[in-house]
């Protein structure tokens, strides 16, 4: 793994700076990358988002987070700099780069990250990306010790990334390091409890109609093992909800007694997106590689193209019941 002088170095002497994220991207994606770019306009470097994607209503409250619009989707002229943050492999970066030939800076904690970077900084052992841009910010000088304004609006974008990849901090991915980090921000004047409120009291009333239809048609397969979540496209349109946020309603399913996989199948355009979590010692990520899928151990997804919602829940099935030993 590369370190973070030599990112600072590559950093501190870039021109134009462009910055990326995973398709489709979550609070650590966001914030992660929100919070690079802060620091980099406060230390007056021409940065900017380079996205094909929309930021979700739950995330828009951080700051810069109205840069995040689809109005670049490939590097401006003259850009010499690229990152991109928690996003493992270059399909699934949420920006058009086949005309870009400068330098490109990989940061991320998923174990299945390709290296796909000139300097790749790549810690699977970050609960979430934000860990790795708090200590990459730190090492830019901003040593989130002076309770400025600065400090508390990376802090904000940090703090969600985290928040969001850990469950609340309840997943084992969590270290001492990711509460240091959080217990330093809160240290200097970080509202905590109003960011989980920002992300999470948040829900369009249709996106709670969405979890009870979803839920009302649960189902627990593999001796009761396996919780299967459907979302059928029709539904989706119905409730007017085609680019929302529904990764909180699998961990319905992960609540269940006995359960140790939750399973939410989402019918798109072409095929049916799958997104697996697990609670106890199946690998999920073994799962999702199978159909060309990736993640980490307990938290997966896999595209399945060309197929139908019951053949896409047939085949994950099947293939759990194999690492399961049922
Ligand atoms: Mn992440």
């Amino acid at each position: 793994m590369s370190s973070l002088k030599e990112i600072k170095k590559e950093i501190l002497s870039a021109k134009r700076i462009g910055l990326s994220f995973h398709s489709s991207p979550d609070g650590d994606a966001i914030g992660s990358t929100l919070a690079l770019l802060n620091a980099l306009r406060y230390l007056k470097k021409d940065a900017y988002i380079i996205t094909r994607d929309v930021i979700s209503d739950n995330l828009s409250f951080l700051p810069l987070a109205n840069e995040v619009d689809k109005s670049i989707t490939e590097p401006r002229d003259n850009t010499d700099l690229v990152i991109i943050l928690d996003c493992g492999n270059v399909e699934r970066i949420s920006a058009d780069l086949r005309n870009y030939n400068g330098k490109i800076i990989n940061i991320d904690h998923h174990i299945s990250n390709e290296n796909y970077g000139f300097i790749n900084y790549v810690d699977i052992t970050a609960a979430a990306t934000c860990e790795l841009s708090y200590l990459l910010i730190k090492e830019l000088g901003i040593d989130f010790e002076s309770k400025t304004d600065i400090e508390i609006a990376i802090g904000k974008a940090v703090y969600t990334g985290i928040v969001t990849d850990t469950g609340s901090f309840r997943h084992s991915n969590v270290t001492s390091r990711t509460h240091d980090i959080v217990s330093n921000l809160i240290a200097i004047g970080l509202d905590n409890s109003k960011i989980h409120s920002n992300l999470f009291d948040n829900k369009p009333f249709e996106k709670v109609k969405l979890m009870g239809n979803v839920l009302s048609n649960i189902e627990l397969a593999l001796d009761n093992k396996v919780a299967v979540l459907q979302i059928p496209k029709g539904l989706l349109e119905e409730l007017n909800l085609q680019n929302a946020d529904t990764s909180d309603i699998i961990s319905v399913g992960l609540g269940i007694k006995g359960v140790e996989v939750s399973m939410l199948l989402k019918e798109v355009e072409d095929g049916v997106k799958g997104s697996l979590r697990s609670k106890n010692n199946v690998d999920v990520r073994k799962i999702a590689e199978i159909y060309g899928g990736g993640g980490h151990i307990k938290a997966a997804g896999v595209m399945q193209r060309g197929v139908d919602i019951r053949t896409a829940r047939n085949n994950l099935l099947d293939s759990l019941k194999k690492e399961m030993n049922l």
